[in-house]
């Protein structure tokens, strides 16, 4: 079964399920909040970008970061986690952005996005832009670069997420916005001392063996397999490797969600496995997406 439908780009949140209608509240568990006990339209109803990553420290600083950029009053050192009561998920609010964590793998950006999703459906929200700010393995390219997803593909370098729905396999597209991202490459060229670059983004189950990883606990393969499957994939188009892209291009998509993917890329695959840069490093590459998406709201937002 494949479900392309549902885009608009822009407008209300879609949400594709007639039972929500009927149901007299809606708690949304891992999020700690509900209809019944938060006021979602006064909470979220204005919120314009959301953006999501996988570490709940850097969407905070990500946040803290925004309050600057935004210049709104005060330090913003003090922002508050909205999902205080539960340890699953973090998640901030500057202006008209969201910061939310998501957590690493499908599964875990699966559930946030079910809950977010309903949520800015509650609140009412419109024309909402989300964008997920990540990290990556680079695939020929230069350690610190920053990927801008045009398709989020599978690991047989297909544009498809596959959702195992009541023992089925149900097929969902994951192209993303082009227009959004080349207003993100436009954008780029405001913060020029990294490179960034538009390509396919290969999403994976799993960190090691799923990303062809020698330095597992387990290895089924050899060196050379490797490099032949790494290659094939930067054939295909692929620039970059990480772990949440394809679920949440098929949802967001589905949703009627503007989305995009911006990732930086932490080294190269073709050059190794692990992770050798030193911390100070890694930290300056996390801030890379950042600074562009900060450039982007601004512009959006008409502040330069
Ligand atoms: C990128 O980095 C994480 C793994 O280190 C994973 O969440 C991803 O997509
Ligand atoms: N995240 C991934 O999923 N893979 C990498 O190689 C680096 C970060």
């Amino acid at each position: 079964m494949t479900e392309t439908t549902g885009y608009s780009g822009g407008g209300p949140v879609l949400i594709k399920n007639p039972h929500l209608d009927s149901m007299e509240e809606d708690i949304l568990y891992h999020l700690d909040l509900g209809t019944r006990t938060h006021n979602l339209p006064a909470m979220f109803g204005d919120i314009k970008f959301v953006c999501v990553g996988g570490s709940p420290n850097r969407m905070k600083a990500f946040a803290q970061f925004m309050h600057k950029e935004l210049g709104l009053e005060g330090s913003g050192e003090d922002v508050a986690d909205i999902c205080a009561g539960t340890d699953r998920y973090a998640m901030y609010r500057t202006g008209p952005v969201l910061s939310i964590s998501h957590g690493m793998g499908i599964p875990s950006i699966s559930i946030m996005l079910h809950e977010l999703i309903k949520l800015l459906h509650h609140a009412k929200c419109r024309d909402v832009t989300i964008i997920r700010i990540g990290t990556s393995g680079g695939l020929g390219i230069k350690a610190g670069s920053v990927v801008i997803t045009d398709t989020a593909v599978d690991a047989s370098f297909q544009p498809r997420f596959e959702q195992v729905v009541l023992g089925d396999v149900v097929v969902r597209s994951t192209d993303l916005d082009r227009e959004l991202a080349e207003e993100l490459l436009a954008c780029s060229k405001e913060v020029p001392d990294f490179p960034t670059l538009i390509g396919h983004t290969m999403c994976t189950y799993d960190f090691y063996e799923g990303q062809g990883r020698l330095d597992g606990a387990l290895c089924s393969f050899s060196s050379e397999k490797k490099l032949e499957y790494l290659k094939r994939a930067h054939k295909a188009g692929v620039r970059n490797i990480e772990m949440e892209s394809t679920a949440f291009a098929a949802m967001c998509r589905l949703c009627g969600l503007r989305a995009a993917v911006v990732c930086v890329a932490l080294l190269d695959r073709l050059e190794g496995d692990q992770i050798r840069a030193p911390r100070e490093v890694l930290r300056e590459y996390q801030q890379r997406p950042q600074r562009l998406i900060a450039a982007f709201i601004r512009r959006r937002l008409g502040l330069r």
